[in-house]
């Protein structure tokens, strides 16, 4: 945590325990042992495992380190003031909910400036992705859910489950700091009127809710209610990221790999190309750019093992792009493939002036309609906050469909850009699963959908982003059961581009206990 915090306050983009030094160590890091690329779940695994094992790493991580404060004296900005920390490179905010009674006052025109969320946009899909020392965990609602070990065992079926749910996602939530909230401060405080007032709505539907846990600390949260703590979840902070409470990357798994004193962190570089020389070493193509997006630097590192941790986009794009380029040559077929949403839908349901949402909102989801038992139609509903500050009588949802569309990333050689093959067609059928559902709770509540959240033509779902994108490079199929990327020895696939597709709850427990098991492996038996 030093490290971290003496790195930002002196403007470094190198952040290390000994960083004071950097400029001399300079030489002798561009060449480590191990690099990981990417700050994200994957990555900080494996960068605190061969930290403690006593290997040199760098982390090369294209976002910026999150905690130095602004001008208003906060590091990250809220959802109902956005500005320039907001977003990666965008003039305007481009949040999930783009309108409210159809009107354009979400958005709000920024600066461009390498802000903390990006939205990543394909043909017929964005994909919306952290971007920072922590990735995804600075802008994710938290939410730390388990899997069904049946469901696990469908969608990895060599992977010895046992071990999974016996040590690997134990590890994963005690290291992550899984908690959850009380129930009887559930039960009566107003932050969380919304929460009930959907759990009554499924209830009335004959459907099962279930808490769910979170990495935001909810004895702080308790604290900010009751007025003695900087509010942070009760203050409209959450995608664009959180000041307080919330137990994000940087305080957990990256404060300690920087505590082993192995581990150094480039900021701000991005990794374009990855090669390898002849003595069999990974030469990584690496940018560094300043605050205006300008290239500063260009330059070359090389190791001799490589953990790629740059998220499903990130890391099927750096191989997808290797292999067609000719780098790579013996990756195989299924790198790029495999690639699907969690079957994300979001959407609104309008509530009885009676049954109220409460103007007060915390932004942390703790709880979830479980409909995943039924097999004519599993879904998975996250009862979402809509915190703006006025009561709105919307109950807002994502829901996690079990639709089995796949696509893949392919290189496209004229514009030299990787491109995803997803179909509005493949998201109709998330679409379709979450309609069934709600028609149903609906039916029961004699209600009706919002139809003015998703822009001003009216759609109720939103069927064209996604938070949780899988796959791309799926355990066993692109690697060998471990995440040992085949056709090449010492690289590794240590993030959610491993889970093929779906895993049927949010994913970064799965994501992180999945890298626990590779990390374990690979130092016993390659290191
Ligand atoms: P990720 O966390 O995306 O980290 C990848 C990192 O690599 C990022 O910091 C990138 O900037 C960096 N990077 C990528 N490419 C390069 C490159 N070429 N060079 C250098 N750096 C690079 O990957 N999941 C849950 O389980 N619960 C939730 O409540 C939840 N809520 C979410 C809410 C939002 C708004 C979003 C966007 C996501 C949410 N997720 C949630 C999804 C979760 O954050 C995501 O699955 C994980 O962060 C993925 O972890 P990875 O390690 O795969």
């Amino acid at each position: 945590m030093i490290a971290l915090q003496t790195a930002a306050a002196a403007g470094l983009t190198r952040i290390g325990l000994r960083s004071a030094q950097a400029a001399e160590e300079a030489a002798a890091v561009d060449n480590a042992p191990a690099i990981v690329v990417g700050s994200g779940y994957g990555g900080a695994v494996a960068a605190l495992r061969l930290g403690q094992a006593g290997v040199r790493t760098l982390m090369i991580e294209m976002g910026q380190l999150w905690n130095t404060a602004g001008s208003d004296g906060k590091v990250f900005c809220s959802t109902a003031a956005p500005d320039k920390r907001s977003m990666w490179f965008k003039t305007r905010t481009e949040a999930p909910l783009a309108t409210f009674l159809w009107l354009d006052v979400v958005n709000k025109d920024i600066t461009a400036y390498p802000g903390v969320l990006d939205r990543v946009h394909y043909d017929n899909m964005s994909v919306y992705v952290g971007r920072g020392v922590g990735g995804g965990s600075l802008v994710n609602g938290g939410m730390a859910v388990t899997p069904l070990q049946s469901y696990f065992a469908e969608q990895f079926p060599t992977v010895d489950t046992s071990a999974m749910y016996d040590t690997y996602y134990p590890r994963a939530r005690a290291m992550l700091g899984v908690n959850t909230v009380d129930p009887t401060w559930f039960e009566s405080t107003e932050w969380y009127q919304f929460t009930r007032t959907s759990r009554k709505a499924a209830a009335n539907t004959g459907l099962r809710t279930t808490f769910v846990p979170n990495v935001y600390d909810f004895g702080y949260m308790q604290r900010e209610a009751a007025g003695t703590a900087t509010k942070s979840a009760l203050a409209q902070e959450v995608i664009y990221g959180n000041n307080y409470g919330k137990k994000s990357l940087d305080k957990t798994y990256l404060a300690a790999a920087l505590g082993t004193g192995n581990l150094t962190i480039h900021t701000m570089e991005k990794v374009k190309a990855i090669t390898r020389a002849s003595d069999g070493s990974y030469v990584l193509s690496v940018d560094r750019i300043d605050t205006t997006g300008a290239v500063v630097e260009s330059k070359q590192y090389s190791c001799t093992s490589l953990f790629l941790g740059g998220g499903s986009l990130g890391t099927t794009e750096l191989l997808v792009r290797a292999r067609d380029t000719g780098a790579l040559p013996a990756l195989n077929s299924s790198v790029g493939a495999g690639w699907s949403t969690n079957g994300n839908t979001m959407l609104g349901r309008a509530n009885h002036i009676w049954d109220t949402t409460g103007a007060n909102q915390s932004t942390m989801p703790v709880m979830g309609i479980d409909d995943w038992a039924n097999t004519a139609n599993p879904v998975f509903a996250e009862i979402a906050p809509l915190p703006i500050g006025f009561e709105t009588w919307v109950s807002l949802y994502l829901a996690i469909t079990k639709n089995p569309q796949r696509a893949s990333f392919t290189y496209d050689s004229a514009s030299d850009a990787v491109k995803l093959g997803w179909t509005a067609a493949q998201s109709a059928v998330s679409v379709a699963m979450a309609k069934k559902l709600f028609d149903r709770i609906n039916a029961a509540n004699a209600t009706i959908y919002r139809y003015d959240l998703f822009g001003s033509s009216g759609k109720v779902f939103a069927d064209d982003f996604c938070y949780h994108p899988l796959g791309g490079c799926v355990l066993g199929r692109a690697t060998d059961d471990y995440g040992r990327v085949k056709g090449y020895s010492k690289l590794y696939v240590t993030d959610g581009s491993l889970v093929p597709g779906n895993i049927g709850v949010n994913p970064f427990v799965t994501i992180t206990a999945l890298a626990e098991r590779t990390m374990e492996r690979v130092l016993a038996e390659d290191m």
